[in-house]
C-alpha cells in the first residue's frame, strides 16, 4: 500500500515515516502529501507559544488528556529551533507528554528544525497537514516563542494561545504590536507564582486600551497551573469557544484562506527557484554571476532578466499549447 494511504487509514508508523521524509526533504514525501493535502482541513489548529520554560509543553500535556477523556484526538507537533543543537527542550517534550504515548488516539511529534529562515519550517506545516488528514480532531502546535517564530505560528493556526508566566513581567512591551493583535486566548502560567494577578491586571488594562479587533473577538486571560493541572477546563473551553467564534462568525474561512495563499506563494517561490537554477543546464545563472562579478549588472538586473525569459519562455509554451 503506498505511505499516503496507509497514513490516510490511521497508520502511525508510515505517519512518522512520511513526516520524518519531509523533514529529509525527500521528493517521496511531496508525492505522499499530494494525495494527503485533500484530506486535510478537517482539524482545529491549536498554536502554543511563549518563552522557554513558561509550561507550554505542561500545559499541552493537559490539554492531551483533557481532549481525551472528552472522547476527542489529538495530534501534537512540537517545534524548537534551538534544540537542533542542544536535544534538551525536545527532550523535556516527550518526559512531559509519556503518559500519552501508548495511546493509539493521540499521535505526538517533536520537531527539530535546521535551518528555519523563511517561515514555519515547511516540515512542521507538513506534520499538521498529515495529522489533520489523519482525522484527529484537534491538532496543538507547540513552539518557542521569539518574534518571527510567534508571526508564522499565528499564521498557522486557527487559534493562538500564548503562555506567559508572572516572573517575566517585561514580556508583554516586548511582544510585537502585531503579534498582541494577533493572540486569541493568553494563558497565564505558574499562577501559584507570585505576581499572576498583576500580570492579569496588567494585560487586561493593555487589552482595554486596544480598538477593538478587526475580527471582534476579545482574547480572554486565564489562569492555569499547569503542573498541577489546574486551569485546564478553563482554557480548553477558551479554546473550543473561539473555535466556535471562527466558524459561525466566518473568521474561520478567512484564516484558511490566507493560510493557503501563504503556503501557495512559499511554494512557488521554491519552484521558480529550482526552474531558474536549471535554465540552460545552469549555466544561465552563472552567466549572470559572471557579469555581476564583472560589474557588467546588478543584482536586481540580473533577476529582471531572469524574470523576462521566464515570461518569455511561458508565452512561448502558451502559445504552442
Ligand atoms: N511553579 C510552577 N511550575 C510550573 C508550572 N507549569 C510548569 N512548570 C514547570 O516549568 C518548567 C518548564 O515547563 P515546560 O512545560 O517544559 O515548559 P516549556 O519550555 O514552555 O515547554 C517545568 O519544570 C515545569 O514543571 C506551574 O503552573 N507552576
Ligand atoms: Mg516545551
Amino acid at each position: 500500500m503506498p505511505l499516503a494511504e496507509k497514513v490516510l487509514a490511521g497508520d502511525i508508523r508510515a505517519a512518522a515515516r512520511l513526516i520524518s521524509l519531509l523533514e529529509d526533504g525527500s521528493p517521496d514525501a511531496l508525492d505522499a502529501m499530494e494525495s494527503i493535502y485533500p484530506h486535510t482541513g478537517k482539524a482545529h489548529i491549536v498554536g502554543i507559544t511563549g518563552a522557554p520554560g513558561a509550561g507550554k509543553s505542561t500545559l499541552t500535556d493537559n490539554l492531551i488528556g483533557y481532549y481525551r477523556q472528552n472522547g476527542m484526538t489529538v495530534g501534537v507537533v512540537a517545534i524548537d529551533p534551538t534544540s537542533a543543537l542542544t536535544g534538551g527542550a525536545i527532550l523535556g517534550d516527550r518526559v512531559r507528554m509519556q503518559r500519552h504515548s501508548t495511546d493509539s488516539g493521540v499521535f505526538i511529534r517533536s520537531l527539530a528544525t535546521r535551518g528555519w529562515a523563511g517561515g514555519l519550517a515547511k516540515a512542521a506545516i507538513g506534520a499538521v497537514h498529515v495529522m489533520d488528514a489523519m482525522g484527529k480532531d484537534v491538532v496543538l502546535v507547540e513552539t518557542v516563542g521569539s518574534g518571527q517564530v510567534e508571526i508564522d505560528i499565528v499564521r498557522a493556526s486557527d487559534t493562538t494561545i500564548v503562555v506567559m508566566t508572572p516572573s517575566a513581567g517585561d514580556e508583554i512591551q516586548m511582544m510585537k504590536a502585531g503579534i498582541l493583535e494577533a493572540v486569541d486566548i493568553f494563558a497565564i502560567n505558574k499562577a501559584d507564582l507570585d505576581g499572576a494577578d498583576r500580570l492579569k491586571a496588567g494585560l487586561e488594562a493593555m487589552l482595554s486600551m486596544r480598538e477593538r479587533r478587526a475580527d471582534g473577538w476579545t482574547p480572554p486571560v486565564i489562569f492555569t497551573e499547569a503542573v498541577n493541572d489546574k486551569g485546564t477546563a478553563e482554557l480548553a473551553d477558551a479554546v473550543s469557544k473561539h473555535h466556535e467564534y471562527l466558524i459561525t462568525g466566518g473568521g474561520m474561512d478567512v484564516r484558511r484562506r490566507e493560510r493557503a495563499r501563504l503556503e501557495l506563494m512559499e511554494t512557488v517561490e521554491g519552484v521558480i527557484r529550482d526552474y531558474v537554477h536549471c535554465l540552460d543546464g545552469g549555466r544561465f545563472i552563472e552567466g549572470l554571476v559572471e557579469d555581476m562579478i564583472a560589474g557588467r549588472t546588478s543584482p536586481r538586473r540580473a533577476a529582471r532578466e531572469i524574470a523576462g525569459r521566464f515570461a518569455g519562455e511561458n508565452t512561448v509554451r502558451e502559445r504552442r499549447e
